[in-house]
């Protein structure tokens, strides 16, 4: 397209203010804005200026809400079989190669503070690994133990896509093949005024911000990742999230459960902590199973209770997921992907029409979103199984407080002394506390049952720091 011809496309959805400072342009701010605009789907952005930007849409709520019925996280009654054969049917998977990790890490860690991609962030008790390496080491463990490598997707954006390259590659990708490893960036969205109108962040730029993790699936099949998971044989897709380090990567039982039932897509739930914790919740909206996130989730029901006193509405989203390939494939034929768009108000700088930067002390613009999760009502046979937080959920989201560096420290602590006490290692308490600082490369144990088979001490002492690696 020429310069004309852009500038007419974008004045047919009254647009044109984002070429304001163009005749003052050089040619190299020129080419830069064009190309950015060229990218833009002009007629689905008048749509969702209309839609979701000048109106504010409502959660379109199901009229009927029910709790979820979650595979519980050990063999029920009845149960036994369908668990033994998925074990085995996961293991399978892995050994054929009909699986990849899947990693998000295209967000902007800003409650975190810290500037550069999330992954770098060293979150282990006494190594301070980064987040990346505690991920390649149990990638690295499961491709040894199943005797074949596991390929890892790694999805970034645009704020992030190159520091996060320059960290693997600086640190020798961790042990990994590097050829095992695909990076791919996800689509980046530009924020609007609250009436409407595109942001420019620079009189030569959109103000551009990454499109969410439900972008994750339009990116995997614009970047060729599909083709190429395609042409490797991959079937599933293990999918999580960068904040978490205590998540399994993979998980043969979850995997083989999500297989074995022909579900499309598959999630893993936790307990809530309380009736408002900040995350998703599972449920069944007029028939189908679907998340409604914590903010859309009536009160009335957030607080309900079972008679034994459990909350009625408790299936937590942590974000674990595993996707079938040919899911993904069809969510996105034809370059569209139907998820509906979350709109968020928040702080955007912004070039005013002087041409001067304005940083906004309050919300002045709406960003979109797509969720992942909101696929999962369009899945065959969506599945959910029970995990235990202890066990797979301290994510590093603030700097301070809950879910921070300090309190996912604690959790890793406690987590490898759970598994070292069912390994029959005394670890000494101080109260509820532990007594002492324990980290487990998942290179020595993946699991608790892993653990066992390995050489341990008899005990740990008091207030010791010990690195099982
Ligand atoms: C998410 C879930 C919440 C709960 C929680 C568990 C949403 C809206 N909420 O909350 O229900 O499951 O996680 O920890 O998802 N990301 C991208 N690209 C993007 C945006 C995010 O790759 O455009 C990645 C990001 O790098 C991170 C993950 O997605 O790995 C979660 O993003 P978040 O921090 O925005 O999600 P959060 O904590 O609000």
């Amino acid at each position: 397209m020429n310069a004309t011809e852009l500038k007419n496309s974008f004045a047919s959805i009254g647009q044109q203010s984002v070429f304001r400072f163009w005749d003052h342009l050089n040619d190299t701010s020129k080419h830069k804005l064009a190309a950015q605009l060229e990218a833009i789907d002009t007629s689905l952005i008048a749509q969702l200026a209309e839609e979701y930007v000048r109106t504010k849409p409502k959660f379109p709520h199901p009229g009927d809400i029910q709790p979820v019925k979650a595979y519980p996280r050990t063999a029920g009654p009845g149960q036994e079989s369908l668990y033994r054969q998925a074990a085995e049917r996961g293991q399978q998977l892995l050994k054929d190669g009909k699986v990849a990790a899947f990693l998000v890490a295209g967000g902007q860690g800003t409650r975190l503070g810290y500037e550069g991609p999330k992954g770098e962030y060293p979150v282990t008790p006494i190594k301070h690994k980064p987040l990346f390496l505690v991920f390649a080491e149990q990638l690295l463990a499961h491709s040894r133990d199943c005797g074949r490598a596991i390929p890892w997707y790694i999805m970034t954006s645009d704020v992030n896509d190159a520091p996060t390259r320059a960290f693997f590659a600086k640190h020798n990708h961790f042990g990994y093949d590097p050829k095992l490893i695909r990076f791919f960036q996800q689509g980046m969205m530009p924020a609007f005024s609250t009436d409407g109108h595109l942001l420019l962040a620079h009189k030569d730029s959109l103000a551009l911000s990454p499109d969410g993790h439900g972008g994750s699936l339009r990116a995997l099949l614009k970047s060729g990742a599909l083709a190429d998971m395609k042409s490797r044989g991959i079937e599933h897709l293990s999918y999580f999230q960068v904040d978490n380090p205590l998540v399994q990567c993979i998980d043969p039982l979850f995997l083989g459960l999500h297989d074995t039932t022909g579900s499309e897509m598959s999630s893993k739930t936790i307990p809530k902590a309380h009736a408002k914790e900040r995350v998703g919740n599972f449920c069944v909206g007029d028939g189908v199973l679907q998340v409604i996130e914590y903010s859309d989730l009536p009160d009335a029901l957030a607080v309900q209770k079972n008679p034994d006193g459990s909350l009625r509405f408790d299936a937590g989203s942590i974000a674990i997921h595993a996707l079938r390939v040919s899911f993904i494939e069809r969510l996105t034929a034809g370059g569209k992907l139907q998820l509906p768009w979350h709109r968020a108000e928040k702080k955007v700088n912004f070039v005013d029409a002087s041409g001067h930067v304005v940083k906004p002390d309050k919300p002045n613009a709406v960003k979109l979103e797509q969720f992942v999760f909101d696929a999962i009502p369009l899945a065959h046979n969506a599945i959910v199984y029970t995990t235990d937080r202890g066990e797979e959920f301290s994510p590093v989201k603030n700097a301070e407080g809950h879910d921070s560096p300090e309190t996912s420290r604690r959790d890793q602590t406690i987590r490898a002394a759970k598994w070292l006490a069912a390994a029959g290692v005394a670890v000494p308490k101080q109260g509820e506390e532990i007594d002492a600082v324990i980290e487990i490369s998942p290179l020595f144990a993946v699991s608790a049952e892993q653990l066992k088979t390995r050489k341990l001490p008899k005990a740990v002492a008091k207030g010791e720091q010990l690195y099982l690696g």
